[in-house]
């Protein structure tokens, strides 16, 4: 093992991390998705550890709530250098755990450092409206209040840079939080959480310091069964933000709405990109590839279909090929290597009957296939041939409308831009979208209120590796939520209408006489 290697092991020293080898069924085992052997094995939380972790995270925001945002704001400073200082060690077992090349695992905690300093700048900003009252001598106003201790939910595909959207925006808002992350991922929350741990921990921000600053950030790592879905119907949880499949938020928005809590979803994408016969392909081409092969085509931002002008279709299709047969495919550990494995086989399965779908509903393979997928069966890890899917024009697979969490892109076809909007906005999902032209006409047609239907639009840019600074987020199935920078935080606060009379008369509004 390389002295990098050791240094992130050391990131997830904990009580509940044991050796792999000695992991009992009160263990969740945490894999290396490029080589199918076992990093680590954490010991599964019960329901009586969420209630002492909700319990503790509870008191703790009592206090928090109480500390002027600004000096939350300089603790969350300190925790973005920690994070800062750890930035290369944390990539690397991201990439060690969920299999996304170390260029990405670093660029996930870049995205981790990144919002915590634009939570920092926020924790002077948490601004309120001043509104003209109507009545003489009375002030009317909005101010934001913390919410109190939420729980947050993350997949595996993004385990440090959702977490952190979530984490540095809530606590620099005054409220605590217990994080159930993904069970393919664990080591790399219980790192992240060692990190904030240690930033908070002997912090005498607490008057009296009856309790533990770092309970701000709880973390329960546990099963669905036992843990999700006791936080998802915790009625102390004000707020639930779950980041993962359509299925897995259309139980939790239920559920949460059912005990009329308030719900953050970031749901599935089926996210495409129309390509004008203007378009400048040398800026398309790599747009492409980041969007459809960049993280094993494992970000809810994926690009998953192409819908091109009949007049490039054919030289888009034919330059795409050559680039996607010569992804260096391996180790993402591997300075050269461009697409890492899928999570696990599940998905590589999955992945398969996608592309068996996609030929019994009468689409053409160019690359990839299902060969291609089983190209790397006898070897271990969950590698795959990345593949394009051509859908021949009058076709409409239903699996195209489907989110595979895998690299698959389907390449439809059209002659005017009004049907190509139409075919883009014809999927449930509406995460993230994007138009490569070079006509503003098209550019803004497509940015225009019956244009693009996503929470995300692109123009010559690809649909993923969106910056922190804007709202992440989506329509339709992709749940509605919004994460991550503009007035995002304003889903971790509660808004105060707050009216003050300072006259000696007691007029009502709306003019009403009483009395
Ligand atoms: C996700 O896949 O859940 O825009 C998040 C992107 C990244 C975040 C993806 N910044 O692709």
């Amino acid at each position: 093992m390389s002295q990098q290697l050791l240094q992130s092991a050391d990131l997830y020293r904990h009580s509940l991390v044991v050796d792999a080898a000695t992991a009992g069924d009160d263990c969740v085992i945490s894999y290396n998705p490029a080589t199918e052997e076992p990093i680590a094995a954490v010991r599964l939380q019960s329901k009586q550890d969420y209630q002492d972790a909700v319990q503790r995270a509870i008191k703790a925001q009592r206090h928090w709530r109480r500390v002027p945002a600004p000096k939350r704001g300089e603790l969350i400073r300190r925790m973005g250098n920690a994070f800062r200082d750890q930035c290369d060690p944390l990539g690397e077992l991201v990439t060690l755990e969920m299999g996304k090349i170390k260029a990405e695992g670093v660029g996930e905690v870049v995205e981790c450092i990144d919002i915590a300093d634009f939570a920092v700048g926020l924790s002077r900003q948490l601004y309120g409206l001043t509104i003209q009252s109507e009545r003489p001598q009375h002030r009317m106003f909005e101010q934001w209040q913390p919410l109190g201790t939420i729980g947050i939910i993350t997949a595996f595909n993004f385990p440090v840079a959702v977490w952190a959207w979530n984490a540095m925006l809530a606590a620099v808002c005054g409220d605590a939080m217990i994080w159930k992350p993904s069970l393919a991922t664990p080591l790399t929350a219980i790192a992240m959480t060692n990190i904030a741990h240690d930033v908070m921990r002997h912090q005498d921000i607490f008057n009296p310091p009856d309790c533990d600053a770092a309970d701000i950030f709880g973390l329960v790592i546990g099963t669905d069964q036992e843990v999700g879905e006791t936080m998802v119907d915790d009625r102390r949880l004000p707020l639930i933000s779950a980041t993962g499949s359509c299925r897995m938020g259309r139980i939790v928005g239920e559920r949460v709405a059912a005990r009329l809590g308030r719900s953050l979803l970031e749901l599935g994408g089926n996210n495409g990109i129309i390509v004008m016969n203007d378009v400048d392909m040398d800026m398309l081409l790599p747009g492409v590839l980041f969007g459809a092969v960049g993280t094993a085509g494992q970000r809810c931002t994926s690009t998953r279909r192409l819908i091109c002008h009949s007049d490039i279709v054919d030289e888009v299709a034919t330059r795409l090929v050559p680039a996607y047969k010569s992804v260096p495919i391996g180790n993402p550990l591997d300075k050269n290597t461009l697409m890492g494995p899928l999570i696990n086989s599940q998905s590589v399965d999955a992945m398969r009957q996608a592309i068996e779908r996609a030929v019994a509903e009468g689409c053409e393979i160019l690359t990839g296939g299902v060969e291609g997928v089983d190209r790397f069966k006898s070897a271990p890890g969950h590698f795959v041939e990345p593949t394009i899917v051509r859908v021949p024009k009058g076709v409409q697979p239903a699996i195209a409308k489907e989110e595979t969490f895998a690299p698959l892109l389907y390449i439809f076809e059209f002659d005017d831009l009004e049907d190509a909007i139409e075919m883009h906005n014809d999927v449930d999902q509406g995460l993230s979208s994007a138009i490569f032209t070079s006509s503003l006409r098209s550019a803004e047609r497509f940015l225009s209120p019956d244009g693009s239907d996503c929470g995300i639009a692109n123009v010559n840019i690809g649909t993923s590796g969106a910056e922190i600074g804007g709202a992440f987020g989506g329509e339709k199935d992709t749940g509605g939520g919004r994460e991550s920078g503009s007035d995002s935080w304003k889903a971790y606060m509660r808004r105060q209408t707050c009216t003050v009379n300072y006259g000696a008369d007691m007029p009502l509004a709306q003019g009403i006489e009483f009395g």
